[in-house]
């Protein structure tokens, strides 16, 4: 196998349209032990990513020593990215996980055994429901868990304390995927699949940098270029990304401005008549509003605002209105920047336009992010209800409570559900007390952090921490608990394709370290949550039987499991939801009839006004009779409320490289992977380093309002007057920090110390794409940032200054 540090996506596969992808067979083993020598293998998929890629744990000695892809799988066809292949394993392999409980004694955390650390949780537990009442309690998890596992605490959550306080950092990642699915359909639910970029003749990526962040997809993609009849790409992002190389048009839009450029896209279907009437009168609501909206974005009017040309976005809406064939993928650079939800509305909006849903190539991809992301949505973790139920529809409800056998006024059901910001607020101000965060580590992930770390600080609020390894976040906690890993834990998940994947234990876990699973369960009895029959809430035996049980929860339901199990996950391919009795395949594309989840008595909400978040109730949905017919929603285009000024001129914009995952946990202990991007670096236009006096490598402090940061520059192609920080690195492997010691000179590396408190107005997804800040040089460099030179990070090429510029008069 070639450097696949250097070489991300391997080889190329060639295949042609409406073929078949082929396959390849990737894998990592621990140097010194050759294939024949490993004792297992043990079926599994990637926790990496939302692809979700089938892989197979090599097992030695009672240790994980490699991975391989899965040949069968769908998904992968045997493919693994750079850290499926080293970060996966090496990961979690690492010497200083946590093996014991830690609890806080005169202000230092020290070891401790299980029953003393629950037995704190619990004393604490009790006396807020008995003082406080369910208020004082909030749940923070993540999207990096089992389905059996969110099931669990989403029991636990709403029917075991009776909290609307709980959400997962999935609020963070793919809450606008979710929310822009129920404004438009109905209901939650990917409507296409991967297999659409087998069959497709074009495709747009919008905000979504897929080659450093779904490596594997992005191979598929790939192979789709190198085969005959190949797609086009649109890239809509303001940097000069490997998607933006291979682009047919690339439109580096100014961070901000998505709906304005939508806007004019939907006009110009629109103006020359490249829509389906016919599908737009049978299967939609909502047309004249939606032509109304957009009439005065002209193509020049919404290049003056994104700072793009009005050609290409003509050229843009060409290859959309007149391409049979169009697959859309979204993500970040949409759903974590202005007017989230409703830019995401746009994209389903072409689609419906043109009725391109449902057939193979004509897809759409609300993309997830992290792997387990969509179970979060779907068990009812974080802010939804399980089996996309309304909160808002009391029969809904009564089915959960029916499930459950609990009293249904105890499921919070008064008002929406807290989401993730407003859960901080509420420790802020006190009214939580008790936050129990589970695999995820908002002491670097969220946004604002000098703010974020009071909070998690306060003396009055008693944080429990659930991780693998000692993070920022987990320092500061009352009580830490040892977690067990992928691979230690057995359960299921399903990736951005609603491919089903089963995860079988390969290993023990380290020390005393448990499942997720087993922690909330023990947390439940340790409660005596009961039901009405006085029996345990929670009585399972393990992860297979919460599985039998919330396939009953998913009955009916559009992520209907019914028809799997695991022995039919093992051994062979994962497989799409809806799986029922009278689908036993599973279902690869919906939506295939034009008839949509948005029965007033089905859906999974009512939705939202566009602009301002408001909720439409029940009666006012209900007379619009959507009967089966999908909502064309929008609203008018705002600029982000932070935009730059004389103080701050520059706007920041912040993401991800293919080398490390987040706060870096598992991919800095892969010594590979943390060799290619070793710490924190900044990217600057060409035009703008030269007109501050920074080359590259040279050390610059970055400022916002909120805080600052402090890092080499490298000097690359991204549009002129946007600034880019990699949010990866906080301070858990900074030898001057100590967390312990909170001291404001220290915080200088992590992103977040510069994005701002605020989000979308109705997926609550925080804004963490757009923000102003301004430049200074600090000092020379010492050479090359270190920053990786493979991907939209390179450095700028010696003829690149005006290729991806903003035209004349918008540098900002
Ligand atoms: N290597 C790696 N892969 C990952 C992850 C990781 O941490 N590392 N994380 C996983 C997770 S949880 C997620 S959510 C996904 C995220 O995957 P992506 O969304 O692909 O990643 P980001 O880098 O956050 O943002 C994508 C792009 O948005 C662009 N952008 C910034 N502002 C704007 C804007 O206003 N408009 C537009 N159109 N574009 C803008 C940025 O230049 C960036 O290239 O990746 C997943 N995969
Ligand atoms: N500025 C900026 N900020 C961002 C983003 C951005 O683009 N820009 N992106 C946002 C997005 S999309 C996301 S998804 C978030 C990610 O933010 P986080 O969720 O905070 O990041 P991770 O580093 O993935 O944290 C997951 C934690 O769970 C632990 N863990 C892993 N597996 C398990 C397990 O099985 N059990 C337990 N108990 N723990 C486990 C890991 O060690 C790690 O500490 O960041 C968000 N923040
Ligand atoms: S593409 Fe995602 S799921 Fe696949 S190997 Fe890479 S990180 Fe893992
Ligand atoms: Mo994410």
């Amino acid at each position: 196998m070639t450097d696949r540090i250097k070489d991300i996506w391997g080889a190329r596969t060639p295949y042609t349209r409406d073929g078949q992808w082929p396959t390849r067979v990737d894998y990592s083993l621990l140097e010194g032990v050759e294939e024949e020598e490993v004792d297992t293998w043990v079926q599994s998929a990637c926790v990496l990513c939302s692809n979700g890629c089938g892989c197979d744990i090599a097992v030695k000695d009672g240790a994980m020593v490699g991975i391989r892809g899965r040949a069968v799988d769908i998904i992968n066809k045997g493919r693994l990215g750079p850290k499926g292949l080293f970060a996966s394993w090496q990961g979690v392999n690492n010497k200083d996980r946590l093996t014991t409980p830690l609890i806080r004694e005169n202000g230092r955390l020290v070891e401790t055994d299980w029953d003393t650390a629950m037995g704190r949780i619990v004393e604490r537990s009790r006396q807020l429901l008995k003082d406080k009442g369910p208020l004082s309690h909030g749940f923070y998890t993540s999207g990096q868990l089992f389905l059996e596992e969110y099931y669990a605490l989403g029991v636990i959550g709403k029917a075991g304390v009776g909290t609307p306080h709980m959400d997962g950092n999935t609020r963070l990642c793919t809450a606008t995927a979710a929310t822009a699915l129920k404004e438009t359909f109905g209901a939650d639910g990917q409507p296409g699949a991967y297999e659409d970029i087998d069959s497709c003749e074009a495709i747009f990526l919008y905000g979504h940098n897929m080659p450093e962040t779904q490596t594997v997809l992005w191979s598929r993609i790939l192979d789709r270029l190198a085969g005959p009849n190949p797609p086009k790409l649109v890239c809509v992002d303001p940097r000069n990304t490997e998607v933006a190389r291979h682009a047919e048009v690339h439109l580096a839009v100014r961070p901000g401005t998505n709906l304005a450029l939508m806007h004019a896209l939907i006009r110009e279907v629109l103006h020359n008549k490249w829509f389906d009437p016919a599908y737009v009168e049978e299967h939609t609501v909502g047309f004249e509003e939606l032509m109304a909206t957009v009439e005065e974005w002209t193509p020049e009017a919404a290049a003056e605002v994104c700072g793009v040309s009005a050609h290409d976005i003509r050229r843009a809406a060409r290859i959309f209105g007149t391409t049979d064939r169009v697959l859309s993928t979204a993500l970040q650079g949409f759903y974590q920047s202005n007017q989230a939800t409703a830019s995401a509305c746009q994209v389903n909006n072409l689609h419906l336009l043109r009725g391109m849903l449902g057939r193979p190539g004509a897809g759409l991809l609300q993309m997830n992010g992290q792997p387990t992301a969509q179970n979060n949505r779907e068990c009812g973790a974080d802010g939804d209800l399980p089996g996309f139920r309304n909160w808002n529809n009391p029969e809904h409800i009564n089915e959960l409570a029916g499930l459950w056998n609990v009293d249904p006024a105890i499921i919070p059901h008064w008002a929406p559900p807290t989401h993730a910001m407003q859960i901080f607020r509420y420790a802020e101000q006190g009214s939580i007390s008790f936050l129990w965060v589970s695999a995820t580590n908002p002491a670097v992930s969220l946004p604002e952090l000098p703010r974020i770390r009071k909070i998690l600080a306060k003396p009055e609020l008693f944080l429990v921490v659930q991780d693998l390894y000692l993070t920022e976040t987990a320092e500061v906690a009352d009580v830490a608990l040892p977690a067990a890993a992928w691979g230690e834990k057995t359960g299921t998940f399903t990736n951005a394709s609603r491919v089903v994947h089963l995860s079988d234990k390969a290993v023990d876990p380290p020390g005393e370290a448990r499942s997720d699973f087993d922690i909330f369960l023990d947390y439940s009895r340790r409660m005596g949550f009961s039901n009405l029959s006085g029996q345990p809430l929670l009585s399972w035996s393990g992860p297979e039987e919460a599985f039998e049980a919330w396939k009953e929860c998913s009955r009916g339901r559009p992520c209907d499991y019914t028809g799997l199990s695991y022995e039919k996950l093992r051994g062979g391919s994962g497989i799409p939801w809806p799986c029922t009795e009278e689908r036993p395949d599973g279902t690869h594309r919906l939506y295939t009839d034009g008839h949509f989840p948005s029965e007033p008595d089905y859906c999974e909400n009512f939705g939202h006004d566009l602009l301002t978040g408001a909720e439409v109730g029940p009666e006012s949905y209900k007379a619009k009779q959507p009967n089966g017919r999908a909502w064309l929603k929008t609203t008018k285009f705002h600029p982000p409320h932070e935009e730059p000024d004389d103080e701050y001129p520059l706007l920041y914009s912040t993401g991800r490289t293919a080398y490390h995952f987040h706060t870096r946990t598992k991919t800095a202990r892969s010594r590979p992977l943390n060799a290619a991007a070793p710490r924190m670096w900044l990217e600057i236009s060409v035009e703008d380093a030269a007109r501050l006096g920074i080359k590259e490598g040279d050390v610059v402090r970055v400022s916002s309002r909120r805080g600052v940061v402090e890092a080499p520059a490298r000097v690359s192609e991204i549009r002129s007057g946007t600034v880019f920080a990699p949010f990866h690195y906080g301070y858990w492997d900074d030898p001057q920090a100590d967390g312990n010691k909170p001291d404001e000179g220290m915080f200088r590396s992590a992103a977040n110390e510069l994005t701002l408190t605020e989000w979308d107005p109705i997926s609550k997804q925080p804004v963490f794409k757009n923000a102003a800040v301004k430049v200074e040089k600090i000092r020379d460099g010492a050479g090359m940032a270190p920053a990786p030179t493979t991907t939209a990070s390179r450095p700028a090429a010696q003829d690149s200054a005006t290729n991806h510029s903003a035209p004349e008069g918008q540098a900002q």
